[in-house]
């Protein structure tokens, strides 16, 4: 960093604090995670200085070799990783490359399932007031109000009743594992084509411990900085037969030059993904997120769905009287920090909700194990049930940091 430190003191001065603040905290916003220094280096180098409109060996503009050569191991990692027939790795970001899936494969005004936004969903998955939800007629399926589950019954009946085009599977803030060969039964049955958004699981999956939509959906999409712990972006697989519809809505279609740097930093994620290291990782997330789930229903915390099958857990403050805004700039003052999030059914907005989304990502790439997670609920129990104690809230700010400096995050120094 020393040539912004000599060039920009005040942006040097902002990553600085950032740093610290990702060292001394918790961080348990189940899509955050800490990339390694080779991810970084990647995306801080060079190769950010490159044009390259087009794909590997059809490119607009000269100079390519190197270029070229990236983007096909990118390619061909992912190819690995996931099983997958095609895959692009050009799409910016997650709601890019819905868009672009929706771009490819629909007409403006075409009937599309998702998953509802309080109920677990994306703001790509039909939100009325986002680009999905204005462009496509999106019939939104919801949770079960008593086991805050996907109901595939429910689901089938709609997608009988509406014949939709395309069936979008996954979520936000879901905590339970998605049945992936129902929602393709449910497709098939309607003639619809099959959507998993796996944003939330890429590294779960990746690691063998969910099961992947890849072999039988027709298309899977990820962002690539979640579980899957790399440079901040999002890839598209699918089966061969839609690969050129997709190529196309990515680019040119919605997209200009890809993020030639950002994929280098995809390339070498996935190659870590393909370790045998990052198995154990996904396994420990899961293990985590279960100690965690169930450290704070023994503090009396209420969980969606009574639990979780994943990293994340959505828990629902109702019942303990301080709703989740207050929560998340409480915790964040002592260094623990999470989001605010609407519960399935929420009686109040998503910008003052009754719940709090958390999840194991980053703690577990820190190694934290099982019993940090019970630290973990407890000192989330503690400054809940005593959210105006500041004094409280002082000394559990000085307990997070001394737990939190005994496991260094990979690519700070
Ligand atoms: N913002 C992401 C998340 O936190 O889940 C989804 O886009």
């Amino acid at each position: 960093m020393s040539a912004i430190q000599t060039q920009d003191s005040e942006i040097f001065e902002f990553i600085e604090h950032e740093k610290k603040r990702q060292k001394e905290g918790i961080e348990l916003i189940p899509s955050e995670n800490y990339t390694s220094a080779a991810v970084m280096e990647a995306c801080g180098s060079i190769l950010t200085n490159k044009y390259s409109e087009g794909y590997p060996g059809k490119r607009y503009y000269g100079g390519q070799e190197n270029i070229d050569a990236i983007e096909n191991i990118a390619i061909d990692r992912a190819k690995k990783l996931f099983g997958a027939e095609h895959v692009n790795v050009q799409p910016y970001s997650g709601s890019p490359a819905n868009t672009a899936i929706y771009f490819a494969l629909l007409n403006f005004g075409d009937t599309v399932m998702g998953l509802k936004l309080d109920h677990g969903g994306h703001i790509t998955h039909g939100l009325p007031i986002a680009f999905s939800g204005k462009a496509y007629n999106f019939i939104q399926y919801e949770v079960d109000k008593n086991t805050g589950k996907i109901d595939m019954e429910v689901v089938r009946k709609l997608a009988l009743e509406h014949k939709p085009k395309m069936i979008v599977a996954g979520f936000t803030a879901y905590p339970r594992d998605i049945e992936w060969k129902k929602f393709k039964e449910i497709a098939d049955e309607v003639g619809a084509i099959s959507v998993a958004d796996i944003s939330h699981t890429a590294g779960l999956i990746a690691g063998g411990v969910l099961e992947s939509p890849v072999p039988f959906f027709d298309v899977v999409m990820t962002t690539t900085h979640k579980t899957l712990r790399g440079p901040r972006g999002a890839m598209i697989m699918c089966k061969e037969k839609f690969a050129k519809a997709i190529d196309r809505a990515v680019f040119p279609g919605l997209q200009g030059g890809p993020h030639e740097h950002i994929i280098a930093g995809k390339a070498i994620a996935f190659g870590e993904a393909l370790k045998p290291e990052f198995k154990a990782y996904a396994k420990q997330v899961q293990t985590n997120a279960r100690a965690l789930a169930e450290a704070m229903k023994k503090r009396g915390f209420t969980l969606v769905s009574d639990g979780t099958d994943t990293h994340l857990i959505l828990a629902d403050l109702t019942n303990k009287g301080v709703p989740g805004k207050q929560a998340q700039a409480v915790l964040d003052s002592v260094g623990i920090t999470l989001n605010k999030n609407t519960v399935p059914f929420d009686s109040r907005t998503p910008m003052d909700p009754s719940g709090i989304r958390l999840g194991t990502p980053a703690v577990t790439t820190r190694g934290m194990k099982e019993p940090e997670m019970e630290m973990i609920a407890d000192w989330l129990d503690r400054v809940i049930s005593n959210i105006e104690d500041t004094a409280l809230h002082a000394q559990i700010k000085e307990e997070v940091k001394t737990m939190c400096l005994k496991f260094p995050v990979p690519g700070i120094i």
